[in-house]
């Protein structure tokens, strides 16, 4: 049996050499259109990578801008209360030289309204610390009681609607021994449960308050416009102005003194001396006039300024000396942004 023979005209010669050549090619093609789609991938992922890269460094960019932006704004806001503080500085010293008298009407005691410096405002209010009861008088330099301004002090609570023991546990806090004052007082064993002990000295600082027992923030909000807590100076007391104190502190000193009593009496402020202003005054008659006042010695200083974004707001406490030289007894930041 014999193989077939295929005879291979012309025209299928071309054909086939054309098929051939169209295989080879399409094979070609595949091969690049291949290609090019690994290309394409490549370069759209360049693409995307400093698309990337680009979108983080123009955020980091912007993110470092604004840091710094703001930190100018806050640099300025600060600046502007030094500036502020030191203008209190000045009056408070301008109005030391031959001073008889502190009172309300008087420059240093009138609001500084908002200021515009350069793209900023910067505003700041001075109150008189004298016009508050400083629980500090409660105990001497060497830390004993001092029954006359216990008498004051509960006076006081009772005018506020406050418990007389709360001055109790304020003196067991800051008196020097570990006997509790009546039944009201609170010494150590009272406060057993808590990670501190009482102080047995004088407060620092406004915050302390909340430590010592019955001492919430109700009753915190109540004296806030009564009592204050400073530094005693070495005479060891300090004095309540009656030309800036509030009606309900010069009835703490006069247990006759009526609330009408108190607004007649205010009405006529200011007073250039002590004596001169109780007299002929019945309700006066058995009140203690040892620590009062018609001049100031502290000044608590609230400066805020607005700078773009930075707000920056500090809180001071000056004690005046008779020259008239201010120094800081505290500063505090109250609040920033
Ligand atoms: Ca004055
Ligand atoms: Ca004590």
């Amino acid at each position: 049996m014999g193989f077939p023979i295929v005879y291979r005209t012309e025209t299928t010669v071309k054909k086939s050499c054309v098929e051939e050549a169209s295989v080879e090619r399409r094979s070609v093609e595949k091969g690049t259109s291949k290609e090019r789609g690994v290309a394409l991938v490549i370069v759209l992922g360049v693409v995307a990578l400093v698309s990337a890269w680009a979108a983080t460094a123009a955020y980091e960019d912007m993110i470092s801008l604004r840091r710094a932006e703001n930190l100018q704004q806050s640099s300025r806001a600060w600046m502007a209360n030094e500036s502020a503080m030191e203008l209190v500085r000045f009056y408070l010293g301008e109005d030391a030289k031959d001073n008889k008298t502190d009172h309300l009407d008087e420059t240093w005691a009138q609001e500084i309204p908002p200021l515009p410096v350069d793209d900023g405002l910067v505003t700041g209010v001075v109150i008189d610390a004298n016009r508050y009861f400083n629980v500090n008088d409660l105990v001497n330099n060497n830390g004993e009681v001092q029954t006359n301004v216990v008498v004051v002090a509960k006076r006081l609570f009772q005018t506020l609607e406050l418990s007389g023991s709360l001055v109790d546990k304020l003196i067991d806090w800051m008196d020097k021994n570990d006997q509790p004052l009546g039944i009201g007082g609170a010494e150590d064993f009272h406060y057993y449960d808590k990670p501190y002990r009482v102080k047995n000295r004088r407060l620092d600082r406004w915050q302390e308050l909340s430590l010592i027992d019955g001492f919430d923030d109700e009753v915190l909000e109540k004296l806030k416009e009564a009592v204050t807590v400073r530094r005693v100076p070495k005479i060891g007391k300090t004095t309540v102005n009656i030309n800036t104190a509030d009606k309900t502190v010069l009835m703490a000193f006069f247990p006759r003194m009526e609330a009408v009593d108190a607004a007649a009496f205010v009405e006529q402020r200011p007073y250039e001396q002590v004596a001169s202003a109780f007299a002929g005054k019945p309700w006066s008659t058995g009140g203690d006039t040892t620590r009062l006042s018609v001049v100031s010695d502290a000044f608590i200083v609230r400066t805020d300024a607005l700078f773009g974004n930075a707000r920056w707001r500090e809180e001071y406490l000056l004690i005046r000396e008779a020259d008239g030289k201010t120094a800081i007894e505290y500063r505090e930041k109250q609040g920033w942004m």
